[in-house]
């Protein structure tokens, strides 16, 4: 039975006990929390790829090259001012910070490929970066490499309201192109916690997953076309916006979560799902983990194609949450759970919805496998819950440090290496579990007062060795950036690495685009 309370959730209440819990309602605090950069314990950080000694075959940069960027692209956009630098030397975490003396800021593909021209000739390193959200270290520099940021290309080129096909320069931010569509009746096929920071060619460039992965799949199948300025400068127009084109060699994949490391994405072109008039949140406790991932069977086969997100987090991911956001309250206070799981659905008929919804968290109640739950009655309700779980990179990074873990892994294992790194580490850390259990992707946290070496030792590579026994993936969204660039071979084999580096080389022989990060550096020494 479902008992609504006015002005309140709707609380879910398993058949059999009929009765009435008064829950709180509270105004959700909106997300425009990532403009702020949390200041941790700075230092130049990331797993074996720490202490890289500076490329000599770089030049370094002078004042003749900065007249010439001056000369190109204009007085404003040539940034040396100190407070801008250091900013977008650190990275979001505030764990890798780079020396770059010069960032630049291109207004159109013609500055960003004769950017890269010069830089290419004269062998100066460059570091292409978008909202600087990532979580790997693969949007700062490393040395002195010239920053290259794509904000001030953030305008729609076209938008196909027959096909739902968006042209856009790479600069805009995901927020304002999901706002965008909206008024269009449409969405983007993607959305994170970091959308009001994150810019598409970023998404594009890290084949960034996020929320709405389980409903819209990878960027992979909805990016349909990409422009691209290689190392030299050559502009590659592949911004096709057909859906079917089987004519060679489909070359925009290479360019999908290639980091940067083998061009600058300029333009994208993005099939948009339409917008849905009906959506509807549960948040759900369960006991175990095993629930959970009985939940997302059961989910899947009841909601079928309704369902749209399913995230889980364990009861310490909500503890954090709890403690270090403010004014973030658990819909469920009558006790903290061991795992919590939000499900949201997003249909074309309200009514049908609903009821498909609540008669599957009926049944699943009934069954045991959710414990307490509740069904938010209106946005604000559904704001509460994702601010929930889009916070928790948030609270994360406000012990002071944070190793961060990306995982896929197969679902029956997924949560073990949590606890199994609770055991190992035990007093010495906090340790989270939570992540996009629907696409079997669990992101790992592990947080301490200060980084230090001991603790990641304990930490590294055990974590890799345990993913790669377990036949899954070092990264299943964020890339490996800096922090994972020598420990690809846990997830690719040699050959294939041997490959990926053979086309670094084509792509790119001077080595200039985002040097030191996603390949070992061993390969170009
Ligand atoms: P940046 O961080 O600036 O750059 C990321 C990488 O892409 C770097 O290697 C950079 O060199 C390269 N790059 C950037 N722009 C370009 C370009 N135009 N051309 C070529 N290379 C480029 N990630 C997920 O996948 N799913 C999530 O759910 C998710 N949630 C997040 C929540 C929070 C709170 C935060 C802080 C991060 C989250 N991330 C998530 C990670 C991050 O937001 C994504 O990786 C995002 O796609 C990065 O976009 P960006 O514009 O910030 O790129
Ligand atoms: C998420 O799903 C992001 O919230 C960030 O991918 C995960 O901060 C993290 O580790
Ligand atoms: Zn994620």
């Amino acid at each position: 039975m479902l008992i609504p309370l006015s002005g309140s959730y709707l609380k879910l209440k398993p058949r059999r006990e009929c009765c009435t819990l008064q829950v709180p309602v509270w105004a959700p605090q909106t997300s425009k929390y990532l403009n702020r950069i949390y200041m941790v314990q700075s230092r130049s950080f990331g797993s074996s790829a720490i202490n890289i000694p500076r490329n000599p075959s770089f030049a370094k940069l002078n004042s003749d090259d900065i007249s010439y960027f001056r000369s190109i692209i204009g007085d404003k956009n040539v940034i040396e001012d100190e407070d801008r630098l250091s900013a977008a030397n650190v990275d979001w975490m505030g764990k890798y910070k780079g020396s770059s003396q010069l960032l630049l800021l291109p207004k159109s593909s013609e500055e960003v490929s004769k950017i890269l021209h010069y830089c290419n000739s004269r062998k100066l390193a460059v570091v292409p970066q978008g909202g600087n959200t990532g979580l790997v270290g693969g949007s700062v520099p490393v040395h002195d490499e010239v920053i290259i940021n794509l904000g001030l290309m953030d305008k729609v080129v076209s938008f196909d309201k027959i096909n739902g096909i968006l042209v856009c320069e790479a600069g805009c931010i995901l927020e304002n192109l999901n706002s965008f569509l909206e008024n269009e009746g449409f969405i983007m096929p993607l959305d994170l916690g970091a959308k009001g920071s994150c810019q598409i060619g970023g998404n594009v460039s890290t084949n960034a997953g996020g929320l709405r992965f389980i409903r819209y799949g990878s960027l992979h199948g909805t990016v349909l076309g990409l422009e691209v300025v290689l190392a030299n400068g050559t502009v590659l127009d592949m911004l096709g916006t057909l859906r079917k084109n089987n004519t060679g060699y489909d070359l925009k994949h290479l360019f999908i979560g290639s980091e940067g490391s083998l061009g600058i994405v300029t333009k994208v072109s993005i099939l948009t799902p339409p917008k849905l008039i009906s959506t509807n949140h549960a948040f759900l406790a369960c006991q175990d983990f095993i629930s959970c991932q009985k939940l997302l069977l059961g989910a899947k086969r009841a909601l079928g194609e309704v369902l749209s997100a399913f995230e889980f987090m364990d009861s310490h991911a909500m503890d954090l949450v709890l403690s270090h956001l403010d004014g973030v309250r658990s819909p469920l206070p009558a006790s903290l759970y061991n795992f919590y799981v939000l499900i949201e659905t997003n249909g074309s008929d309200e009514s049908y919805d609903k009821t498909k919804l609540e008669a599957f968290l009926l049944r699943s109640m009934e069954e045991g496998l959710i414990l307490d739950g509740v069904i938010s009655q209106d946005i604000n309700q559904s704001s509460s819950f994702w601010r929930i779980r889009e916070g928790i990179s948030e609270a994360s990074v406000k012990l002071g440090a944070v190793y961060k873990y990306d995982l896929s892994l197969p679902l029956n294992n997924l949560y073990d290496i949590v606890e199994e790194m609770r055991a190992r580490l035990g007093e010495a850390a906090k340790v989270i579990g939570y992540g996009h259990l629907g696409d079997g992707n669990l992101h790992l946290n592990i947080m301490t007062s200060r980084y230090d070496d001991d603790v990641l030792a304990q930490i590294e590579p055990y974590v890799y060795e345990w993913t790669s026994k377990h036949k899954g993936s070092i990264s299943a969204e964020h890339g490996l950036g800096l922090m994972k660039a020598n420990e690809i071979h846990y997830s690719k084999s040699p050959e294939t690495v041997q490959l990926m580096v053979d086309m670094k080389k084509l792509l790119d022989p001077n080595g200039i685009l985002n040097p030191y990060k996603v390949l070992p550096q061993s390969f170009f020494n």
